[in-house]
């Protein structure tokens, strides 16, 4: 069937009550843009989030809280459909046959896998760990996604689902749009406010480095205003030389619509103390109304879960078609 829209998707792990910074300007300001041209697929990929170790309790509210964030960033329930991974069994479904056709080896090459595998010790790595990049193929192609808008650390992952969907055409016949990735060079790596050399990170970040977007933005003004720079004081754009005013300088210029060249003219001769403070209000500004829609949508949890099915009723007439296709090409019964 060819799409009037090109299609998106794109999931995002509720692994914390509250999205960060580089997860909102890497990945869902681009999610909520793309709805205005693009036919869009939104999902809280919770199977994913069920990699580690995860208490049944604080799953279930860090989903509604990541469907709750979504809502307040602007992912608008009647041009996107926004679901919960999970509740369309056809993911881990297709997840199966894409994991069949994927060498170990190759898998074992996701340097995703390799980093948190290495710090977490192979006896506490699940196997589901490893094959996790093989679910995020099956979220992509079940909806025959032509874009997929993330930051810069899922490139190799993205990059997997091309070769995946190539092979799974060759050898069985066209079936899989082979996705691209939406990557924004300005913004698809944000980093952490303390250590401006890696990226800003759930699982990674000291509290003093990331700004979670639900934290008390008094606290987050403070993280700004004491974010690592260098002993300069000229505010540039210089990724290499000065990581820390450069960063902040990228998450000001988004959040402000103003352009770099501009922000360096405007603090000459102000020092970095002139750009966080400013940085700082314009960051708070921006959470304090996003903190309260968020927390209007958690107020009615039962609207909440009765939008995410709604979303998981069409999303899974998309993924169902695509699956029938599938187990049809490689040899399965249809059950009649
Ligand atoms: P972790 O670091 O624990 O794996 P995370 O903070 O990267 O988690 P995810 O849920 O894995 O969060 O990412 C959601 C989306 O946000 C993905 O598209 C990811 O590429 C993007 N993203 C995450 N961190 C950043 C960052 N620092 N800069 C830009 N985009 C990011
Ligand atoms: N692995 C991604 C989350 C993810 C995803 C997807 C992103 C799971 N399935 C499908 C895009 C498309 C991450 O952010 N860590």
């Amino acid at each position: 069937m060819v799409n009037a829209r090109p299609r998106v998707l794109s999931g995002i792990q509720p692994t914390s009550g509250s999205f960060h910074l580089g997860n909102y300007l890497g990945a869902v300001r681009q999610w909520v843009g793309l709805q205005e041209t693009h036919d869009t697929f939104y999902c809280v990929v919770d199977q994913h989030a069920l990699t580690v170790p995860k208490d049944p309790a604080e799953l279930r509210s860090n989903t509604r809280f990541a469907a709750a964030q979504l809502l307040a960033a602007g992912v608008d329930p009647e041009r996107a459909t926004l679901f919960v991974q999970s509740q369309v069994a056809e993911h881990a479904q297709l997840a199966w046959i894409v994991e069949c056709l994927t060498g170990f080896g190759e898998a074992a090459r996701m340097t995703q896998f390799k980093d948190k595998s290495a710090k977490q010790g192979a006896d506490s790595t699940s196997v589901g760990l490893f094959t996790y990049p093989m679910l995020m193929v099956a979220d992509i192609l079940l909806y025959e996604a032509d874009e997929v808008p993330v930051g810069e650390d899922q490139r190799q992952h993205l990059e997997l689902s091309r070769n995946l969907a190539e092979r799974f055409n060759h050898r069985y016949g066209p079936t899989f749009v082979i996705p691209e990735p939406h990557i924004l060079k300005e913004t698809g790596r944000i980093y952490d406010l303390q250590e401006p050399t890696v990226k800003m990170s759930k699982s990674a970040s000291s509290p003093k480095g990331i700004v979670e977007l639900l934290d008390e933005p008094k606290a987050t003004a403070k993280k700004i205003k004491s974010a690592v720079t260098d002993t300069d004081t000229v505010v540039r754009f210089d990724a290499d030389k000065k990581p820390g005013v450069s960063n902040l300088l990228t998450i000001h210029s988004t959040l402000s619509g103003t352009p770099i060249p501009q922000l360096e003219e405007h603090f000459a001769g102000k020092g970095y103390g002139a750009l966080k403070t400013e940085l700082a209000e314009i960051v708070t500004e921006w959470v304090t109304p996003f903190r309260s829609r968020t927390q209007e949508y958690l107020d009615d949890p039962a609207e909440l879960d009765a939008l995410l099915a709604r979303g998981a009723d069409k999303a899974r007439v998309v993924a169902a078609d695509t699956l029938a296709r599938v187990y049809e090409k490689v040899g399965f019964l249809t059950a009649r």
